[in-house]
């Protein structure tokens, strides 16, 4: 594997490319153009090695999108002999393609990419496999049809975080002794053909499918974000009476959800009209949580970024990397200490 010496040629590409594509070049203190140029002399002068590494990331559409941003951000700095090129798709895989490339133009050492959606790799990271840049797929998934086009992905188990969702679902409606009774659900989902919106409505699928009282009234695309997941809310409350649950695939959109349900005059949470079921749990849904608002969260760890840089120093050494890699993780629900889990939360 190929380690590039971050020198006066490179940063003066880096440069090149930032003037002439009018891209934006982002790293963990940001810099501009003239700022570009002293570093470039201040690294030459110190003759320092970096591990330069292009990630594209989806967007800023989340708390958890954020975090992961703060996470990767945090992790490849020059302190830890990052140098890192940072690239936000704002939720456009077009973007993502041209970023991909442009990482290849400049040579970078690593690309770690956080596909927005599952299809549509398969050129670029052939393109990136004959420039002999690993790619580092992290969070979500890509779909290509020869596995070695990438190096390794690491992330959430989806599937079995909806699969979670549904069991929890069974147990609490026991408890509550709602087993006959019909149950209406409606699912707000993240953006479409997503691995975290695949994963997260086929596992709870498996679940609803084994109960015959659970009708599902509609699952519609909110993206991920709050204003979307307001609108689509909104929409079923006009659609559907007696709506008994709502499984919202990620935190914002449970707070515009949740925006939506007492506009409309209703109650959610433990004590009210509506079960919550959400993805994610940041600290701002946690505290909804503890608030009375939610039921329960199923975690979802968006600190991505020093298990890629250790997969990156591996791959320094010549060690083998696992193709696969799953991170753990819990749920939280209102039956438990919220204020120690809010203390200790870092995201
Ligand atoms: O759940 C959501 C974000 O891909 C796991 O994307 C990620 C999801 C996360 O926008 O909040």
């Amino acid at each position: 594997m190929k380690k590039m010496v971050v020198g006066i040629g490179v940063l003066l590409s880096l440069l090149l490319w930032f003037s002439s594509c009018g891209a934006r070049i982002e790293e963990s203190e940001e810099i501009s153009g003239s700022d570009l140029l002293k570093k470039e002399e201040e690294l030459a002068a110190e003759g320092e090695n970096y591990i330069v590494v292009g990630f594209s990331q989806v967007g800023s559409e989340s708390d958890w999108r954020i975090a992961s941003t703060e996470s990767f951000k945090e992790t490849f700095s020059q302190e830890n002999g990052y140098y890192l090129i940072f690239e936000d798709a704002q939720q456009k895989q077009e973007n993502q393609l041209k970023a991909v490339r442009n990482f290849i133009l400049q040579e970078v050492d690593y690309i770690v990419l956080d596909p927005i959606v599952e299809t549509g790799w398969d050129a670029v990271l052939q393109e990136a496999k004959e420039a002999g840049i690993p790619v580092i797929v992290a969070d979500r998934q890509v779909k290509v049809a020869d596995e070695s086009l990438y190096t390794c992905w690491v992330g959430s188990d989806f599937e079995e975080q909806g699969r979670r969702a549904g069991e929890w679902l069974e147990s609490y409606l026991e408890e509550k002794g709602r087993t006959s009774e019909e149950i209406r659900i409606v699912t707000l989902q993240g953006t479409r053909d997503s691995t975290a919106q695949i994963g997260r409505t086929g596992g709870f699928a498996q679940i609803l499918e084994r109960n015959d009282n659970w009708t599902m009234l509609e699952r519609r695309d909110g993206d991920f974000t709050q204003t979307k997941g307001q609108e689509v809310m909104e929409d079923f409350l006009k659609t559907y009476s007696g709506i008994d649950v709502v499984v919202s695939e990620n935190d914002n959109m449970t707070f515009g959800a949740i925006e939506a349900i007492e506009a409309a005059g209703k109650t959610c949470g433990p004590d009210g009209d509506v079960i919550i079921l959400s993805f994610d749990a940041g600290r701002a849904a946690l505290q909804a949580m503890a608030d009375g608002k939610i039921n329960v969260e199923f975690e979802c760890n968006p600190l991505l970024g020093p298990l890629v840089s250790d997969i990156i120093q591996k791959l320094e050494r010549g060690e083998e990397v696992e193709k696969l890699q799953y991170v753990k993780e819990t749920y939280f629900d209102s039956t438990m200490d919220l204020d120690t889990i809010i203390q200790e939360r870092v995201y």
